[in-house]
């Protein structure tokens, strides 16, 4: 398999979950955004986002789908919940969740604080999707309310690892940690002591 990532994007959490794995992969790095400093990365993937996963004839683009795929075509794993258990909706609501309302918001924010040229900097829409990656917060602080270290099942599983590099990008590169409640601040530091930003950033 080969991943190609960059540094702090998407492609952590497959990068994480190969390393959590232990699968035989070839990372490739790219500066960001490829688009721009990676031309050769559009023919192998038009869209020149990150990650792209290439296994056999299997191509992949988005970041939570791929640690899906992982774990249902090389586990079993505990990393995932299965069908049969209590917590497999919740599971994939989480999955789901971590890049379209966790990740989503965050992209507007780094864009119109950060990336544009100052002239096309835009701070009500930065302001705005700030605001809106803060209420979509709460679901994970009252998730976490009952003292659970894990959000599903009962152990680590790729919803945290998918929700975790969320908060990791936050807490970075968006610069929006003061938007973190204590309880989901102490969550993103247990991810991190279980194995994230070591092993998995390069
Ligand atoms: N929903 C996709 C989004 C992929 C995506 O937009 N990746 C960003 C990096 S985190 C990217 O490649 N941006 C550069 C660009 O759009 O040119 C996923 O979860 O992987």
């Amino acid at each position: 398999m080969k991943l190609y990532h960059c540094r702090d994007a998407r492609s952590l959490r497959p990068l994480w979950t190969l390393e959590e794995m232990e699968l035989a992969y070839e990372p490739v790095l790219l500066p960001f955004p490829p688009r721009v400093f990676a031309k050769p990365f559009l023919v192998e993937n038009p869209l020149g986002t990150i990650p792209l996963l290439v296994d056999g004839d299997v191509r992949m683009t988005e970041s939570s789908g791929i640690c899906f795929y992982l774990t249902q075509k090389y586990g079993p794993t505990p990393l995932a919940v299965a069908p049969d258990e209590p917590d497999y909706a919740s599971f994939l609501n989480w999955l789901f969740f971590s890049d379209a309302t966790l990740t989503f918001p965050q992209t507007l924010v780094l864009r119109y604080r950060q990336f544009e040229t100052p002239e096309r900097r835009n701070e009500q829409v930065a302001g705005d999707y700030e605001k809106w990656f803060f209420g979509r917060l709460r679901a994970l602080d009252a998730a976490l309310e009952d003292g659970r270290d894990w959000l599903c099942a009962g152990r680590f599983t790729i919803a945290d690892i998918c929700i975790a590099y969320a908060l990791h990008l936050a807490d970075t590169r968006a610069k929006l940690s003061h938007g973190l409640s204590d309880r989901v601040r102490a969550y993103l530091d247990r991810a991190r002591a279980a194995g994230f930003c070591t092993r998995s950033q390069h």
